[in-house]
């Protein structure tokens, strides 16, 4: 069991054994870590996250980042990345600026359904497991990244058996609902949104329309200084990272937990897409996750998250 030291990130760990890291942590570290549950996913597995605060979240002016990952279950590389994070957050000494500057929430499985679901039966399965869209439910879940309030059913899909099924409404699905109260009980105090997928080596902002928002100059200035952060020291093959728009460098999509961020006040919002570590694109082989590479992600992820928790000063 965890003890205090180093989780090894030589693999990639289920639901339940991040829970059990989680609980491990919060006990091991009770003066800076808290296990929150926020609720219960579709088939009733509770969404948990960490708050991670050396003022107990009572310094009201203290900046806070969010950080979440898993919210596509097929992600899963993106697991890894937060939980390097978590780690270096609570336990490595040389990073106890950002410890005591900024309150941290971070929530590493935000589609546990999902999650669990490529483990024991389609690996790339993509959306939550929400049923009762479909007469003998044919097709089920629901694109939780299409499903926040914000453009919603713009630039998505209204068909349950595809992969980017926005759902009945805004927030129909718990998980979504979840992310939406934890964001706006701290909305105030949220500086930098961070949603971890992968994959595809990219650092996008909104709004998912392709319309910018106001702070769009400076959404784009902090993009790349965390892109050139993690680019000084990613793979020598891997591609560098690509800053943008994401209906300019990716596609149109609505209804995502970026722009959800973004249109309650939050100043910098931003969807990482980390690298497949796989030379090529365009196939399913970036969401297979080589053991190899699990640290290197969370390292290189890590020195982005760093330079935006740095730049995140409301203005
Ligand atoms: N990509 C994101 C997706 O949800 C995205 C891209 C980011 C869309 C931000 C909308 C807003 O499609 C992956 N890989 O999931
Ligand atoms: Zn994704």
């Amino acid at each position: 069991a965890f003890k205090g030291s180093a989780l090894p990130l030589d693999r990639i760990y289920r639901y339940n054994e991040v829970n059990a890291y989680m609980e491990e942590l919060a006990s091991v570290y009770p003066d800076t870590v808290t296990l929150v549950n926020a609720g219960q996913s579709f088939e009733g597995r509770p969404i948990k996250y960490l708050k991670i605060s050396t003022t107990n979240f009572q310094q009201l002016n203290k900046p806070v980042v969010y950080i979440e990952s898993l919210l596509h279950a097929r992600e899963w590389i993106t697991l890894s990345a937060t939980l390097y994070a978590i780690e270096k957050l609570v336990i490595d000494v040389n990073e106890q600026d950002l410890l005591h500057d900024i309150d941290w929430i971070i929530m590493p499985i935000a589609n546990p359904d999902g999650y669990e679901f490529t483990h024991t039966d389609q690996r790339l399965w993509r959306k939550n497991r929400a049923t009762g869209y479909m007469p003998g439910n044919l097709c089920s879940g629901v694109d939780l990244n299409r499903n926040f309030d914000a453009f919603w059913s713009q630039a998505s899909s209204n068909i349950v058996c595809m992969d980017t099924f926005h759902g009945r409404a805004p927030f129909s699905e718990p998980e979504t609902a979840i992310i939406r109260d934890i964001v706006n009980a701290h909305s105030e105090r949220i500086e930098l949104f961070l949603d971890i997928h992968s994959f595809g080596s990219m650092i996008l902002y909104g709004y998912g329309t392709g319309t910018l928002p106001p702070n769009g100059l400076n959404l784009h200035l902090v993009g790349v200084r965390m892109a050139q952060a993690i680019d000084a020291v990613k793979m020598s093959w891997n591609d560098h990272y690509i800053v943008g728009n994401v209906a300019l460098v990716l596609y149109q999509a609505s209804g995502s937990a970026m722009d959800f961020a973004k249109s309650v006040g939050v100043p910098l919002s931003y969807t990482f897409e980390l690298p497949g570590y796989r030379l090529g694109f365009g196939t399913a082989a970036g969401f297979f996750v080589d053991p190899e590479f699990i640290e290197q992600a969370g390292f290189e992820t890590w020195e982005g998250i760093k330079v935006g928790a740095r730049n995140a000063v409301r203005t």
